[in-house]
């Protein structure tokens, strides 16, 4: 016998599979299809514990489903453009392509040698022009829809390097992270993707997906930010018509005055002569600040007046037009009605500038006094100083206010019911290199012009110069910017910016069904045969975007009759993290290497003596508490490392990494190996059962075989119920153990044992069970196989002989099953037809149970 050696057979199968084209998609999905699907990584260079783990959990999904009989597609690629490559070519002069096909090349060997079932022949990378000329495609189907367009927004300006920042790099505190100088926000003229033309339908469609975590469809309906109310058409005095958004119209009668954005269209119609520096200085002001920093809970109020009335449509009143930072341009419309009673911001507004608070509100019992109101009052009540609305409960929820303020405002004209979204836009340009051309021409005659298809792709030009300084470096290369118009032949200039990389991952997943089309993005046939995506697994950190731009392309893909899914992902799940244990000093809140700990037992900070507080946290480098895959696979291979990633935790749940459970499954692995090559060794041909008679069984062989098919049960209903790997790992380690256990070797229900063993052991360790397989003396792979399936039968537990005694006098027996518990027995026994007719009409003082011989009634 031979030692379990995963370095041995983990490569020789890993290459034996790839001659075999055993992982290959099949041509036709047919009926049963199941498309298991991972989030690509970033090829940063190297794989963590976390790839590993969502990888593993999909792989062993596409291995079941094969196993009974699904065509599976399971794909890999790379999400392969993005800001790492560009910083490495800036720090250390290697082109972005270089550096990303190297990481790529290091990441897809990782991947292989985990024995993940990968068909590596639709294997994409965004990065290759093969791909970005399909997503440039793709982005002309949107221009083409009208739901591409431009408009000035801003972007964060590094005034010392005179170049564009990504979000990531500013600093919490305002400052460039490579030049330190403070980032000022500047505009540009930018490419959008109208993402609100279809916030109904992402929100309504998540009704759709009942495979999806209720908390991230939570995040994604948050996130679009549905809300309810009315647009009211306010007049100037002057008669421009000012609309606003609110959400309580109802309060239309406690509006006091108005406020618009800095940034709205007609402040400076609005501003007279009076106040026109100092609206001009304020609109200055406002331009430099985030978003985030206007908006902040509590900070002081701040605004101008215009000088201008507007004139409150439901009663004629005369109020003030003031602008102010809180309001912002891209939400709603850009101004708003000011009901300082009954909302808290125009409330502090008010006071700060002694402007009117009038009460429209007033709660049950309890009289509202504006002059004496320290908050607004946004709660329930009813309605007063209201006109026709008077007396009508009041509020959001419960209230009849709303829906009345807006039969009023329809009715006379003066405004409609709405909804509006918090989701906006996405904006899409990014001024950078490495990522994808946008395809644009801007020609002197003809304006704005799509690159024709048959100019796809626009390629990134290769001989660039990268310098942290003076801006992206497309911008710079004018051989590559200037080119013919494509619809008047004159010189023209293409567009510098580059895509953002979410649409990259936007689309891949469509791909995959058709990966190597020349002619198009994917055959409709072909995406309509593999997708939707029948189990999608990857990180809570995609819970919104990545998730809604892929829903966002799928709907707009459909639309354009690409594509007949209404969504592309069916069953979502999120993995939890890969945790580890962190040493840090409370004191200094440095966190301190595990080797530079002095005694684990006793943690101490070797500088300053400092106990040292011990706790799981996610594994990263700057925690010191990183795992790398290599070590453990250099020291206990893949199915060791797979085996531990699947047992020690429910998928969704957080795994906190304990190298002694590792070494357990690596004995686990060992056990089954002696268990089963000492069976072939012994009995060669024996395994190969196929039917075993339960009937004709003694009873020691209908033990054994009730072992192996409840673990065969409990293995399938583990899988199939939310993927439950964690107790699908013990169950097979029970198995494992009824097998050692067991005499009879050289019986067929052993044989039966041993062969289930490694077939249900196939999925999640895949080489060693493939090994086994063979030295079982098959020749076709374990992963080929059948997935077992129980015998109701063989599950039945053997009946006993149970004798029922009243008073100790034997009234005769029944049959009933050996496993059953004393109160059980207690209640066969009294439910039998013999101790009913002997019972009757006594009262039962005492039941005596003998477990598996006898139930004694004491009556009288
Ligand atoms: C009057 C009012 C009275 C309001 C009241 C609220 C309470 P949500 O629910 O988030 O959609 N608003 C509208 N547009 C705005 C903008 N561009 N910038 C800042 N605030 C804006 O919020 C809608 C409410 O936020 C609107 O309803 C409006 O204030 C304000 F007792 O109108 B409300
Ligand atoms: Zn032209």
């Amino acid at each position: 016998e031979s030692r379990y050696n995963p370095a041995d057979i983990e490569k020789k199968w890993q290459q034996q599979w790839v001659d075999q084209g055993l992982d290959k998609t099949p041509a036709t999905p047919g009926q049963k299809k199941f498309y298991a699907l991972s989030m690509f990584p970033y090829p940063s260079g190297n794989l963590h514990m976390g790839h590993v783990r969502n990888y593993t959990i999909t792989d062993v999904i596409a291995r079941v489903r094969r196993m009974q009989g699904y065509n599976v597609l399971h794909p890999m690629g790379w999400d392969a453009f993005g800001l790492p490559a560009e910083n490495a070519a800036i720090d250390r002069g290697i082109p972005p392509a270089k550096w990303t096909y190297q990481n790529i090349g290091q990441m897809r060997e990782q991947l292989k040698e985990l024995g993940l079932s990968y068909d590596w022949e639709r294997e994409v990378a965004t990065c290759s022009p093969d791909y970005y000329r399909w997503t440039q495609w793709i982005f002309l189907q949107f221009y083409e829809a009208g739901l591409a367009y431009q408009k000035e927004a801003a972007v964060n300006w590094d005034p010392i390097d005179q170049t564009v920042l990504a979000n990531e790099q500013v600093d919490s505190d305002g400052k460039s992270w490579r030049s330190g100088a403070k980032v000022e926000r500047k505009l540009l003229r930018q490419w959008f993707l109208k993402i609100t033309d279809y916030a109904d339908q992402l929100l309504a469609d998540l009704d759709k997906l009942s495979g999806w975590p209720e908390r991230v469809k939570t995040m994604q309906a948050n996130w679009i930010g549905k809300s309810t109310g009315a647009h009211v058409v306010f007049s100037t005095e002057d008669g421009d018509d000012i609309k606003i958004y609110t959400t309580r119209p109802d309060t239309l009668w406690g509006a006091s005055f108005m406020v618009l954005s800095p940034e709205h269209p007609l402040v400076e119609k609005l501003t007279t002569a009076d106040q026109s520096d100092a609206i001009k200085a304020y609109q200055d002001m406002a331009a430099g600040m985030s978003e985030m920093d206007r908006t902040a809970e509590n900070r002081e109020k701040t605004g101008v007046w215009t000088g201008s009335y507007a004139i409150n449509p439901v009663n004629e009143q005369k109020i003030p037009i003031w602008i102010a930072d809180y309001v912002l341009m891209d939400y709603g419309t850009g101004a708003i009605m000011a009901v300082p009673a009954h909302d808290q911001r125009d409330f502090e507004f008010a006071r700060k500038f002694d402007l009117p608070i009038q009460v429209v509100v007033q709660p049950e019992g309890e009289v509202l006094d504006a002059a004496a109101m320290e908050e607004a009052y946004p709660h329930d009540g009813v309605m007063v100083n209201s006109g026709p609305l008077d007396g009508i409960p009041a509020g959001k929820g419960k209230g009849q206010s709303v829906a009345a303020a807006i039969k009023w405002l329809t009715e006379h004209k003066k405004g409609e019911g709405t909804a509006n979204y918090r989701l906006r836009d996405w904006l899409i340009s990014r001024q950078r290199y490495w990522g994808v051309p946008i395809p644009m021409i801007y020609c002197d005659s003809c304006g704005t012009v799509p690159v024709p298809d048959d100019q796809l792709p626009v390629e990134l030009p290769v001989d660039v110069e990268f310098s942290a300084r003076g801006g992206s470096p497309l911008a710079k290369m004018a051989d590559w910017i200037n080119c013919k118009c494509p619809s008047c032949g004159t010189d023209a200039k293409r567009e510098t910016d580059t895509m953002d990389t979410f649409i990259d991952s936007s689309w891949y997943f469509l791909r995959y069904a058709d990966a190597k089309n020349e002619a198009l993005p994917f055959e409709k046939d072909k995406a309509d045969d593999w997708l939707a995506v029948d189990q999608y697994v990857g990180g809570i950190e995609h819970a919104i975007l990545h998730l809604l731009y892929s829903r966002f392309f799928t709907k707009v893909l459909r639309d354009r009759n690409l594509v007949s899914i209404d969504e592309p992902f069916q069953r979502l799940l999120t993995q939890g993290m890969v945790q580890s244990m962190t040493y840090k000093n409370p004191v200094t809140g440095k966190y301190i290497a595990p080797s530079d700990v002095t005694d684990l037992n006793d943690p101490k900070d070797p500088e300053t003596g400092d106990p040292l507080q011990v706790f799981y946290e996610k594994m990263s480098k700057s925690k010191y508490n990183g795992v790398e895959p290599r070590v453990v696979l250099d020291k206990y291979g893949a199915d060791t490392a797979r085996m531990f990633i699947l047992f020690k935790a429910p998928p969704e749940k957080d795994l906190e990494w304990d190298d002694a459970d590792v070494e357990g499954q690596f004995r686990f692995l060992n056990r089954v190996w002696l268990l089963v090559t000492g069976f072939a060794a012994n009995q060669g041909s024996k395994a190969r059962v196929t039917h075993v008679e339960q009937n004709s069984l003694s009873k020691t062989d209908k033990d054994l075989r009730r072992a192996i098919h409840i673990a065969i049960k409990e293995v399938s209903e583990d899988v199939e119920a939310g993927y439950q790997f964690n107790t699908a790992v013990s169950e097979l380690m029970k198995l494992s153990n009824a097998l050692k256990d067991a005499k009879q070797q050289d019986s067929d229900v052993y044989a039966e044992g041993i062969q289930s063993l490694v077939l249900l052991l196939a999925p999640f360790a895949p080489h060693i069970a493939e090994e086994l397989w063979q030295q079982l003396g098959f020749s076709e792979s374990v992963h080929r196989q059948s997935w077992p399936t129980f015998e109701q039968t063989a599950l039945v537990a053997d009946e006993i002989t149970l004798v029922i005694q009243i008073k100790g006098k034997t009234r005769g027996t029944i049959s009933v099953p050996a496993s059953a518990s004393k109160d059980e027995l207690a209640q066969y026994a009294r439910d039998s037809d013999i101790a009913k007719k002997h019972l009757e009409g006594k009262e039962i003082k005492k039941v005596i149970v003998v477990p598996g011989k006898l139930v004694n009634f004491v009556a009288i």
